[in-house]
């Protein structure tokens, strides 16, 4: 089976997410996505949203897609959440399957600093998601994407797929800010995840 990997600490799990896995699924010829919350991300200050919930967010936000499956394997697991751990533990559980690991290009350009980097290029694809737009770093960040898989290719990397998405500027970070302030999340969360949000008044949610 070839399975694509969505990893993030989804705190809240937005459209840019579910999109993004959509678009790999297709252009990749992926069978199913599975989505995997970290518990502590080793390079992001740890979620205030406690992983329960966060869990509950991206089960709720992908229920209505088949392909679409979510795993507690990180957030089951103590200290950081490091993708190499992961693979391990995917290589076990689904020994026939050909993993495809999926990022935004801001994540993938970290992946030089990812713990064992070097053994994660060689063992499975990973996928990064750019915006073929013509904003004025867009050259730079090409420039930047295509230095790294060169880098990475010359190392012995499995298989890297630059793949060109529309841009949709959300981010959590910025939807945690909006709701912080009063402001609508409408339409860039699924309404299983505003209901969610709501119930548990995340984020500094207040009733509007
Ligand atoms: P983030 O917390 O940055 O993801 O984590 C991404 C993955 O990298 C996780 O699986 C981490 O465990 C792994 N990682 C990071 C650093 C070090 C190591 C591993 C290590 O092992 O040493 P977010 O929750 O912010 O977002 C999830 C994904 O969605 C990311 O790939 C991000 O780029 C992407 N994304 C968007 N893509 C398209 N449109 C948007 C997006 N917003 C986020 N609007």
């Amino acid at each position: 089976m070839r399975t694509g990997i969505m990893g993030g600490t989804f705190d809240p799990i937005h459209i840019g997410h579910l999109y993004l896995a959509h678009e790999a699924k297709e252009v990749l010829g992926l069978d199913r996505i599975i989505f995997i919350p970290s518990g502590v991300g080793p390079h992001k200050a740890a979620s205030e949203t406690p992983k329960q919930l966060r869990l509950e967010m991206v089960t709720r936000a992908i229920q209505d897609f088949s392909y679409f499956e979510v795993s507690n394997m990180e957030l089951n697991r103590s200290g950081y959440s490091y993708t190499i751990d992961t693979l391990k533990t995917l290589k076990k559980q689904y020994p026939k399957d050909t993993f495809f690991f999926i990022t935004g290009a801001d994540a993938f350009l970290t992946i030089e600093s990812w713990k064992q980097f070097d053994v994660l290029v060689k063992e499975m694809h990973f996928v990064a998601a750019y915006r073929p737009n013509e904003d004025m770093d867009h050259d730079a960040t090409m420039e930047t994407l295509q230095a790294l898989i060169s880098r990475l290719e010359n190392i012995g990397a499995k298989a890297i797929s630059a793949l060109p998405i529309l841009g949709l500027d959300i981010s959590s970070s910025d939807l945690r800010k909006r709701i912080s302030a009063g402001r609508h999340i409408n339409c860039l969360v699924s309404p299983s995840t505003l209901a969610l949000i709501e119930e548990h008044k995340l984020y500094g949610w207040k009733q509007r």
